[in-house]
């Protein structure tokens, strides 16, 4: 078991996923023949002549999203209804015949690149358009378009599919050759990151609600993530079972319990994939969703050990609405009002705390009483090792009352401080005072531990 523990340590994140993370939140765009004809998933047989925003402003929504921190975009250039958002010489079913004419995705790169964002794409596998899909050419149809969007439109961050598989006309579903689309794009940008419910490079968290798992783990069974590297033996029970009903959707995925069991890991982080509004589409009767749901929803992903990709739909005018415009300038502005400015701190370790169990002294340079969050980052060229940790704050009068407890850290964790006993502050209760010192004790990792930060604020 030793030495399993010892080998989880060294499953570390590539180069491109450690630039990934450090994105933390990028806006997701939907936009295509639903957002004029109210659906979530179109039929493929829709009139391109539906496509018409007529006042489409791609630096209206590098704006938008830029003012919530958003530091990329990620356009479906096809969503399951197989309309282009480019003009694709393979298909068309596409703006070419539309009366809108040019070319979105370029459009949108081109914005992402004057506004200082990076730029992506989601291009669907399900299109229920192409006639050749349910056979082995729609691959062909499929990489020659990938190529398109990998070869002409700049630097791309990010590629991001999904595994929806709808049967085609012929009642066939499409084996999907996915290590065919992974090479083409390490070929065309080595660089860029890429999405499948099973890696390689980044995995679904396993909802669209913005809902995390107690405990998020980047170093996961391979049994999950098929499609990343392997950077570890087999655990210490897996010649005794296996983890036939891992899933995406589990409580639990890198947990010891599994990770015990496995034949090998490898480190292949979650995003967090949710909507502003009920829909990934723009709908005339929805409204995009309250600033504590997006705070909430922030601090669940970014805060959690995880990317945010938060959709914003364009509407058909081709612009972000205006009251989601006004959602993410709030949005904004509310995390730099909570985590614009660290408290200047003082941090040594406990001498004699041992290496996988360090504790941390944080003394504040000016005693507080409106103490709110601990950020913690682990230092990814480490891998991902805290498996559980407390804080404790002290005050003046040497009482010390506990005031978060957590599992996983990984590349951040934001750890709110405003309510831990929910009814009972004691930050509150200035009987107490101010407090002036904090101790942040690692109970528990799977090897020595290296955090890159604590701050507080
Ligand atoms: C899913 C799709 O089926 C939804 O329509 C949406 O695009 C979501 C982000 O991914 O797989």
């Amino acid at each position: 078991m030793k030495q399993f523990l010892e080998q989880s340590t060294g499953v570390c994140p590539s180069a491109r996923q450690k630039a990934w993370f450090n994105m933390e939140m990028y806006a997701f765009i939907h936009f295509g023949v639903n957002t004029y004809t109210d659906r979530e998933w179109g039929l493929g047989n829709e009139p391109e002549t539906l496509f018409n925003p007529v006042d489409l402003d791609c630096d209206q929504w590098v704006e938008a999203v830029k003012a919530a921190g958003c530091t990329g975009l990620v356009l479906t250039a096809k969503h399951h209804d197989g309309f282009c958002l480019w003009p694709s010489k393979y298909t068309e079913h596409s703006v070419k015949n539309s009366p809108f004419k040019k070319d979105v995705v370029a459009m949108a790169a081109e914005a992402c690149a004057k506004g200082g964002i990076k730029f992506g794409f989601y291009l669907s596998p399900w299109d229920r358009n192409c006639k050749l899909y349910g056979t082995p050419e729609y691959n062909d149809y499929f990489c020659n378009q990938l190529t398109e969007l990998l070869t002409g439109y700049g630097k791309i961050f990010y590629i991001w599919f999904d595994n929806a598989c709808g049967e085609g006309e012929n009642g066939i579903r499409q084996e999907y050759d996915f290590d065919r689309y992974f090479q083409l794009i390490r070929k065309y940008q080595p660089q860029a990151a890429i999405f499948n419910d099973f890696g390689p490079d980044v995995r679904w968290c396993g909802n669209e609600a913005g809902t995390p798992r107690t405990s998020e783990w980047s170093v996961v069974p391979s049994e999950l993530c098929r499609y990343a590297l392997v950077q570890s033996g087999p655990g210490p029970l897996a010649d005794q079972g296996g983890l036939p009903w891992i899933y995406n959707t589990d409580k639990e995925l890198g947990a010891l319990s599994n990770i015990m069991y496995s034949k090998g890991l490898v480190y292949c982080p979650a995003e967090i994939d949710v909507s502003i509004r009920p829909g990934w589409f723009w709908h005339p009767e929805e409204n995009p969703r309250s600033l504590s749901w997006l705070f909430n929803t922030y601090l669940n992903s970014v805060g959690h050990n995880a990317c945010l990709n938060l959709n914003v739909p364009p509407n058909r005018n081709g612009r972000i609405d205006v009251r989601d415009v006004e959602r993410l300038q709030e949005f904004g502005a509310l995390l730099k009002k909570e985590f614009g400015t660290p408290y200047p701190v003082h941090i040594s370790q406990l001498p004699g705390s041992g290496p996988t169990q360090p504790e941390y002294v944080i003394t504040l340079d000016q005693p507080h009483n409106d103490l709110r969050y601990i950020i913690l980052e682990e230092d990814l060229d480490f891998g991902q090792r805290v498996e559980s940790f407390s804080i404790t704050g002290e005050f003046f009068d040497s009482s010390k009352f506990p005031l978060y407890q957590g599992t996983t850290i990984g590349h951040k964790q934001i750890c709110p401080l405003q309510d831990p006993f929910s009814g009972q502050n004691p930050l509150t209760d200035t009987t107490n005072g101010p407090l002036h010192r904090l101790k942040l004790t690692i109970r528990s990792a799977r090897g020595p531990v290296h955090l890159k930060s604590i701050q507080v604020f």
